[in-house]
């Protein structure tokens, strides 16, 4: 990880009642345009056991999709997926958030609020409040792999 290009912006995390939190680290939002209607939302997360992330959300987003990205040669293509798989203890950030029918612009510098839902063995789901960062248009986060 590339700590000095990465503000972390995990604010506000809402603990469960078993406590085994999920930590999310190096989030980020790319700023839109006027027009522009979806934006993405970059992360890692890291769950102590093994879980899943099976739904995202934002009040400034009509809806939000779990996409991951994959490089078809030299065009990155992007598809939607139910579910990330999140090992225990390792971090994952193979993954981005689509925030689907924006509200208004994400202007850089502001915050936007994300709620991810987080599944765990037997069902259990444990609720990820965070708010991330706004990034310029032209940032590019550092590949970490
Ligand atoms: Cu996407």
């Amino acid at each position: 990880m590339h700590k000095t290009l990465f503000a972390l912006a995990a604010a506000a995390i809402v603990c469960g009642s078993a406590c085994a939190q999920t930590v999310v680290s190096d989030a980020w939002v790319r700023a839109t345009v006027a027009a522009q209607t979806t934006g993405g939302a970059y992360l890692s997360l890291r769950s102590p056991d093994a879980a899943r992330v099976v739904k995202g959300a934002s009040p400034l987003a009509d809806s939000v999709e779990i996409h991951t990205m994959q490089m078809n040669g030299t065009v990155m293509s992007m598809r939607e997926v139910a579910a990330i798989a999140l090992p225990a203890g390792q971090p994952v950030s193979n993954f981005h958030l689509m925030l689907i029918g924006l509200k208004r612009p994400l202007k850089e510098g502001e915050r936007v609020p994300l709620t991810l839902v987080v599944e765990r063995q037997g069902g259990k789901r444990e609720t990820v409040q965070v708010e991330v960062a706004v990034k310029p248009l032209t940032y590019q986060a550092t590949p970490r792999h």
